[in-house]
């Protein structure tokens, strides 16, 4: 094929899924012309792209964008910025990577979105899959890229599915989708929780079957012919108590008892009960999906115990990114003592007023910092203020004594002085070790 006819990608941003993206048309040997914008300076990863493709960084290149054939976005840019709107009225085509996924995958797929829950499903029905010895991939918003699975080959799917990534996917079959809850989150990103939440929906679009939460009836699919429910009181996948014994059930068949479950916390019950639904979805045998429930501990950064020193827990919960998930954190918590809560990063936009009831029945300091640590100070009387998170837990551990938690459930994303979640957590694990070893040496006095 000469130059003049080769299909022109534009890929935009050089993060984790335009690298994807790059990959997957390289693999497919297409005869295309890629070229990538990242609109920052000095984008991570350029040392990573193919010698033939083409980069524009710190800033758009609208000659590149107007004259593609199609332009493939990445979730943290969103559709409404003015440059890809340019590119829409022009009738270019815009998708992610998740709809390059669609077009391409051939055996099922799982798909799970909601604001707080995702990564632990996708986990935990990966967990099932794997004990079922099925060859699955795992991947998507979860922190692998979905592109970058399709090479494998995998008998099944499991994508966790952002709403960033549904707003650009419209040819996903899914054998089943699972919308686990909607609380507000990226409110800096939609118009309100109502855009937020139809952009979530999407999943359902094409889904063969459509799994929803009656505890949150927003997570419910418009019009769709196979619904089945999950939730703690009703739904077809519930707890009963059983001889004053709470069961998970399945469709009115007690499957385990919910004091088996490795998972901590009373949300990961619900996060079981999604869990079930897919894998009988994908026929995964109930056995295993109980070995699967009474294995699998979960993930780091949900509420992780990482430390225990002079009867104080240190418990890293930086995956808490919006305040829904501090509150279940707060929820799932037993201790005997005071909490000594560190909140504040990145607030995108979110009203935090929802943790004040839970807080302010609570034995608690506040300790809050980052860029939008002051705006938890209306939220209790007990209120400190500092810069960073260490100096938050410099703080904390000059107030603890024996019985009390320290709890990181920032209710924030990271970004404003974290390069991610993963660093928060892994920061706030290696201080408390260097606070715990300072104590020992007698230089911090508790
Ligand atoms: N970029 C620009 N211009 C912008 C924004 C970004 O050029 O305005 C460039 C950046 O310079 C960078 C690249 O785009 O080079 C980063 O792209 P990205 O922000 O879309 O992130 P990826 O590295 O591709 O990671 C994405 C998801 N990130 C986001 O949705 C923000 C990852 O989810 C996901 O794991 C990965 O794809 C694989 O699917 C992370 C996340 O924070 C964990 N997700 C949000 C959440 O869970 O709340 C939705
Ligand atoms: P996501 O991938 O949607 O961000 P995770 O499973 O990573 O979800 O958990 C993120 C945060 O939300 C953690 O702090 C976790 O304790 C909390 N969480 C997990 N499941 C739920 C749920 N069903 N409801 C509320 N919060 C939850």
């Amino acid at each position: 094929m000469a130059n003049a006819t080769r299909k022109k990608i534009v890929v935009i941003g050089l993060g984790m899924t335009g690298l994807s993206v790059i990959q997957h048309f390289v693999r497919k040997g297409s005869d295309t012309d890629i070229k990538v914008i990242d609109t920052r300076v000095t984008p991570q990863r350029v040392e990573l792209l193919p010698p033939n493709v083409s980069l524009h960084t710190g800033g758009w290149n609208m000659d590149w964008l107007l004259t593609a054939d199609q332009i493939v976005t990445t979730p943290g840019v969103a559709l409404s910025t003015p440059e890809l709107k340019q590119a829409t009225v022009k009738g270019i085509e815009i998708v992610g990577d998740i709809e390059l996924f669609a077009r391409d995958v051939s055996t099922p797929v799982i798909g799970i979105t909601g604001s707080n829950g995702k990564s632990t499903v996708t986990n935990l029905v990966g967990d099932m899959a794997k004990v079922a010895g099925i060859n699955v991939g795992i991947g998507g918003n979860i922190g692998f890229a979905a592109l970058d699975m399709l090479a494998n080959d995998h008998a099944l799917y499991i994508l966790e599915l952002s709403s960033f990534q549904l707003e650009t996917t419209s040819s996903l079959n899914l054998t089943a989708a699972v919308f686990l809850n909607l609380s507000e989150d990226h409110m800096d990103r939609y118009t309100g929780i109502n855009d937020y939440r139809n952009a979530k929906r999407r999943i359902f679009d094409r889904a063969k079957l459509a799994v929803w939460n009656q505890d949150d009836l927003q997570s419910k699919a418009l019009n769709h012919s196979n619904m089945i429910s999950f939730g703690f009181t009703n739904g077809d996948y519930t707890v009963t108590l059983l001889d004053g014994k709470e069961w998970l059930t399945a469709k009115g068949i007690p499957i385990m008892p919910v004091s088996d479950i490795a998972l901590v916390g009373r949300h990961n019950v619900a996060n079981c009960l999604a869990a079930m639904v897919l894998a009988d979805a994908v026929g995964i045998d109930r056995q295993v999906q109980c070995t699967a429930m009474r294995q699998s501990r979960g993930l780091p950064h949900r509420c992780q115990q990482v430390l225990e020193h002079n009867g104080v827990m240190w418990i890293n919960d930086s995956k808490a990114t919006n305040p829904a998930s501090t509150l279940a954190a707060l929820d799932g918590l037993q201790f005997a003592g005071r909490l000594h809560l560190l909140l504040g990063g990145d607030g995108k936009g979110a009203d935090f007023s929802v943790l004040k009831p839970v807080l302010e029945r609570l034995d608690i300091t506040l300790y809050c910092y980052g860029r939008d640590g002051h705006k938890f100070t209306e939220l209790s009387a007990h209120t400190r203020v500092v810069d960073t998170m260490q100096q938050a837990m410099d703080l904390a551990a000059q107030n603890v004594t024996f019985g009390d938690i320290v709890l990181l459930s920032p209710a924030c994303a990271s970004l404003d002085q974290f390069t991610s979640f993963m660093e928060r957590g892994d920061t706030f694990s290696a201080y408390a070790s260097e606070i715990a070893a300072r104590m020992n040496e007698g230089r911090v006095s508790v």
